[in-house]
């Protein structure tokens, strides 16, 4: 655009985006890592629109090799012609203005607009650079922007007989605690739109590591409840709903399996409730309802299911579309519209409800599961109050092999988890104890998959766990009572050790989530050599670094000493390596895909040896690379 061009209208423009740029958490939610990847959703929500508008079947995702990435598909492409308002072109107003809906608005539930409500002008404002190419009416237009502002003016670069739009951007590292797109978490929240929009591809790609994701999914919600349930053992084929009322449309895809766990996942307008709301608790007392009604007229006259009774082996999934969505909560992510509560438990209601009378025999073990549930919380109450009374998980008696910390505020404390007694011991005689705890664990923790509740109360290296980490689980439980930010799971880097990993971080994913969610549990990285030339001596954390090294140089009057166990290290070297908050390395566990992480502790925990085998043969690499 050139320099004389700008006005008012202009200026009015640009102090739109100043306003992201100044405040972005207000627009992206926050400048961590979850608003990096807002960044590529704000573009892919646009596409998906016009895919729901029926314009568009490909959308590719691609985090290029220097960092940037690039959305294309091949929608109508975004307009191109002047806007007869502000007399730039349709391309630069979208571009550089938030909410450039308005004239533009494509359809009632559009997606656009994202978690936060605002749109693709957000990633270009937040972005270092923005390169927008849109195949339209014939030809090939072009523009590029930095930090929001354009460099001049759309150009006509080419002819086409096709239509679309390609943006590429790279984030702004000005803007972002870290510009490093995560393959996984973006290719779960795609998988998402894939299931959620049925009939789209979306393809996923990284030119850095070059993975590779197609996802297309003809059955929907569908898909996605057979997914959730894949390596399950399922009691009935999946149950559709869906029913249009009041302009909220509702669709629901439920599955049970034999197991214990809920896995319910809720969106409105494809964006995932993750903190539940209105269509969700719908879709919960309808579901309870429905199945004590059943039970009732059915089976016994005094059924009294509760709503976590009816929930347990429960995979499903609710998708409502809603005109004027209003999202509440912490993250925006709890649906506040009153109205859709009724509407969907009264369509739930309906539906299920037929759905029950009309298959007697699904209906049976639907609320047989449910029953058994009923009895099983029952004992595990008991037990808990057995438990309780005996002081096991009372604040006030720590464990007895706690090595506890002298430190008092939780944000200063750190808690190690260690896999038995001599590395714990290791570990007491390395730590600060100022500020620096250690609990050793024996052996291997129960295996909590196939546990239940009642059992895991009775275990001692758990309790001792729960005690340490004071918040308890449950119904009890109390974030706010942590006795530590830092929960450091420390194992060794062999076969053992990460199947101890495997087994703790599975108990932290299904009894103290919100500890995970909270950036509280961190997995340390104990070095696996230590190299040493002369008396300069350096520690390695993987075969790669050690690789590199030894080609630098050489492997003359080297000695390698390579560490199986923590009980290798003496406790200074412990300190040195793994412990000293100025040296170490920390892993921090997220949750960014709760369906990758309990599809894999299914597999390597439940009953389906098959399942369990195969992924250990598809692993085999990883686990004896570990065991060199
Ligand atoms: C405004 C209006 C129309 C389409 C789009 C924006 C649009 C935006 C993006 C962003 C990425 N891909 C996109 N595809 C389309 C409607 C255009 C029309 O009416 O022809």
């Amino acid at each position: 655009m050139a320099e004389n061009s700008y006005g008012a209208k202009d200026i009015q423009v640009l102090t739109g985006l100043s306003a992201v740029r100044k405040r972005p958490g207000m627009y992206i939610g926050s400048t961590s890592l979850r608003g990096l990847h807002h960044l590529v959703y704000e573009v892919v929500d646009n596409s998906i629109d016009e895919a729901m508008a029926g314009y568009c079947k490909n959308i590719t995702v691609v985090i290029n090799k220097d960092g940037s990435v690039t959305v294309t598909d091949d929608g109508r492409g975004i307009p191109t012609d002047l806007h007869p308002t502000l007399g730039i072109s349709a391309l630069t107003v979208v571009m550089t203005q938030l909410h450039a809906g308005g004239k533009f608005e494509k359809s009632a539930y559009k997606v656009s607009g994202g978690l936060h409500g605002v749109g693709i002008s957000v990633t270009n404002a937040l972005s270092k650079f923005l390169i927008a190419e849109v195949k339209r009416d014939g030809k090939i237009h072009t523009q590029r922007f930095e930090r929001g502002n354009p460099v001049g003016d759309m150009q006509i670069i080419g002819d086409t007989t096709e239509t679309g739009t390609k943006i590429t951007f790279m984030p702004d590292e000005q803007i972002f605690e870290t510009t490093e797109f995560h393959f996984d978490t973006l290719s779960v929240r795609l998988r998402e739109l894939a299931f959620l929009n049925k009939g789209v591809r979306i393809t996923i790609e990284d030119q850095i590591t070059s993975k590779k994701h197609e996802f297309e999914y003809e059955g929907g919600i569908i898909s996605f409840v057979e997914f959730l349930n894949q390596n399950k053992n399922k009691l009935h084929p999946p149950i559709y709903i869906e029913k249009e009322k009041d302009n909220i449309m509702v669709e629901v895809a439920l599955q049970y399996n034999d197991g214990y766990q809920e896995n319910v996942f809720s969106f409105a307008n494809d964006i995932n409730t993750e903190e539940g709301g209105t269509h969700l608790i719908g879709f919960k007392t309808a579901l309870t309802r429905c199945l004590n009604s059943y039970a009732e007229t059915n089976i016994s006259a005094d059924a009294k299911l509760t709503s976590d009774d009816v929930r347990e082996g429960l995979s499903a999934v609710i998708s409502i579309k809603l005109p004027e969505p209003q999202f509440e909560g912490q993250t925006k992510t709890k649906l506040g519209n009153s109205e859709v509560k009724g509407i969907v438990s009264s369509i739930v209601n309906e539906k299920f409800g037929a759905f029950l009378d009309e298959n007697p025999s699904i209906a049976r073990s639907i609320v047989d599961k449910a029953v058994t549930a009923a009895r099983a919380r029952e004992a595990a109450r008991k037990a808990r109050e057995l438990t309780r009374r005996k002081g096991v998980l009372n604040h006030g008696s720590l464990p007895g092999k706690l090595a506890d910390c002298q430190e008092r505020d939780p944000a200063k404390s750190e808690l190690f988890i260690v896999e038995g007694d001599s590395a714990g011991g290791s570990c007491k005689s390395g730590r600060d104890r100022a500020f620096q705890a250690i609990l050793p664990l024996k052996g291997k923790i129960l295996n909590v998959e196939k546990a239940r509740l009642s059992k895991i109360f009775s275990n001692n290296e758990i309790t001792a766990l729960i005690t340490a980490i004071g918040t308890n689980i449950g119904d009890e439980f109390n974030l706010s009572k942590i006795r530590y930010h830092k929960v450091i799971i420390t194992t060794d880097a062999d076969v053992d050790g990460s199947h101890i990993r495997t087994l703790l971080l599975t108990f932290f994913y299904r009894y103290l989530k919100p500890v995970i969610e909270a950036g509280y549990v961190y997995i340390a990285q104990p070095p696996l050599y230590r190299v040493k030339k002369g008396n300069k001596e350096t520690y390695l954390y993987n075969d790669e670094k050690l690789n590199t090294l030894l080609e630098e140089i050489g492997k003359d009057g080297i000695n390698i000493q390579r560490y199986k166990g923590l009980g290798e290290m003496n406790p200074p070297q412990l300190w040195e390596t793994t412990m000293n908050p100025e040296k170490r390395t920390l892993l921090q566990v997220t949750i960014e895909d709760a369906v990758e992480a309990d599809n894999t502790f299914t597999i390597l925990m439940g009953d389906q040896v098959d399942a369990r085998r195969e992924f250990i043969q598809q692993h085999a690499k990883d686990v004896v690379n570990l065991d060199v």
